[in-house]
């Protein structure tokens, strides 16, 4: 009889649960696929799931140049919420809450999504009005939202400060309970096992480096560090480096690239319940299953490709912080870091046919693609196996930049941009 040691079934049990051996076993790629998806973040991997799942598209590659969930999958702070102003973008991100909601099911695979509930502060008039103007608007499209005083705000978040002599006292706030957080790397992991489970091909350590066009302009394939790979169809899906791949294809984008940061601090017992942003002071704030407070600051001011970002906005964020909860100014960070995020004009995704037969693209998500990861997937799946788009991403063209009919949701992302 075999025998295995403690540490060898520990190790077998996280690989049945977690799929975490497939991130050093990617398949040798094959001369040619019927879709290739550049980028192995929870986008691309949602596209290439629902691809198999809903449309039985299943000769898929996935070429991610680094390992799956590496890029901003796993850099985000994890906020789920729908509560946008227009009807697109709460159509898109409502689509997504309500995928996320049944996803552990789907996939088979914990995601740990916690509606735990999102709030909004409001420090000053304007603040008011435009939170009001979105409670409203919200309701009106059948998304669950509501306004709190200060008073009924802190009953649902104690350590909240609402003391009226506050820098930035709180003046009330927009609530979606619907909204939470869920597991990032298990969004990446989960959505890799499902579809590397219908024989999708996840290849890591692949960078994308060219595309290549027939005659006629169609997309044949794209140059990879591993050589030439065929496909009838290409999706990029490349948060922060869209342009550089879609400039490969000819075809420039109307995105800038910007640094965004987050912290945590050391792990504590439980101690806050939800979700709290606030816009005016670019700050918000949850906590991890793990203990960590979860915090995330504003972008940089200026565009650049490095995943560290200022300095002076991650203070700015943690004085922000230390005024709203005073009860965490004695607490320690445990770790830094930042991703890249690309922004679109209008702060509206692009989810999208392109000038360029055969070949998708989905970016501009900017700081707040996290949330959209499975509403997205599954309208950029249906927009590729069809070549055209699901309804719920029609308006999210490139066009839009030409024709001026833009979806302007700068205020939405409660981070500055
Ligand atoms: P990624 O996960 O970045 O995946 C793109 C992949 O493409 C990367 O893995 C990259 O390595 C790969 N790639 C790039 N170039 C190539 C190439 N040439 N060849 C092959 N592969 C390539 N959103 C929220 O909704 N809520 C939040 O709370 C939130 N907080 C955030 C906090 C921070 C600090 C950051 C940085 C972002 C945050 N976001 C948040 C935004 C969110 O993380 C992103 O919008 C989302 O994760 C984008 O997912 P993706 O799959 O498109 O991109
Ligand atoms: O879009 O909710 C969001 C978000 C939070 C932090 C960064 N983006």
């Amino acid at each position: 009889m075999r025998k295995y040691s403690v540490f060898a079934l520990a190790r077998e049990a996280m690989r049945a649960h977690t799929g975490w051996d497939r991130q050093w076993a990617s398949p040798e790629p094959k001369a040619d696929y019927d879709v290739i998806i550049v980028g192995g973040g929870g986008h691309g991997l949602a596209t290439a799931y629902y691809l198999a799942s809903q449309h039985g598209i299943t000769n898929v590659a996935v070429l991610e140049k680094g390992w799956i969930g590496g890029g901003n999958t796993g850099r985000n702070t994890t906020i789920v919420r729908s509560n946008y102003l227009y009807d697109e973008s709460a159509g898109l991100y409502d689509h997504s809450v309500k995928l996320w909601e049944t996803l552990s099911q789907d996939i088979n695979y914990n995601v740990m999504y916690s509606p735990r509930g999102v709030m909004m502060l409001a420090h000053n008039v304007h603040d008011v009005q435009v939170a009001k103007r979105h409670i409203h608007a919200n309701r009106l499209n059948g998304v669950d939202n509501r306004w709190l005083t200060p008073e009924e705000a802190k009953d649902i978040c104690p350590p909240l400060n609402i003391s009226k002599t506050a820098r930035y006292p709180v003046m009330g706030a927009a609530f979606q309970q619907r909204g939470g957080t869920a597991r990032h790397d298990a969004v990446a992991w989960g959505y890799a096992r499902a579809a590397s489970d219908r024989g999708v091909h996840i290849i890591q350590n692949c960078a994308v480096t060219g595309v290549r066009r027939s005659g006629n302009g169609h997309v044949t394939g794209v140059e990879t560090t591993r050589g030439f790979i065929g496909a009838k169809k290409v999706g990029v899906v490349a948060a922060g480096h869209t342009s550089v791949i879609m400039e490969m294809a000819g075809v420039r984008m109307p995105l800038e690239s910007f640094p965004l940061q987050a912290l945590v601090s050391e792990p504590v017992k439980p101690c806050f319940p939800c979700v709290v942003m606030s816009n005016t002071v670019h700050a918000y704030i949850s906590q991890s299953d793990k203990g960590e407070l979860v915090i995330g600051a504003g972008t940089d001011q200026y565009t650049s490709y490095s995943q560290t970002g200022g300095l002076h906005i991650i203070n700015h964020t943690l004085d922000a912080i230390c005024e709203m909860f005073p009860m965490f100014t004695r607490m320690k960070m445990l770790r830094s870091w930042g991703g890249i995020v690309d922004v679109t004009p209008d702060r509206s995704p692009i989810l999208a046919k392109t000038p360029v037969p055969g070949l998708y693209v989905n970016c501009g998500w900017g700081t707040g693609g996290f949330k959209a990861t499975p509403g997205s997937g599954h309208v950029f799946a249906h927009t590729i196996a069809n070549d055209n788009p699901h309804p719920i991403n029609a308006g999210f063209t490139l066009e839009r930049f030409r024709s001026g009919r833009l979806i302007d949701e700068a205020a939405a992302a409660a981070v500055a941009h």
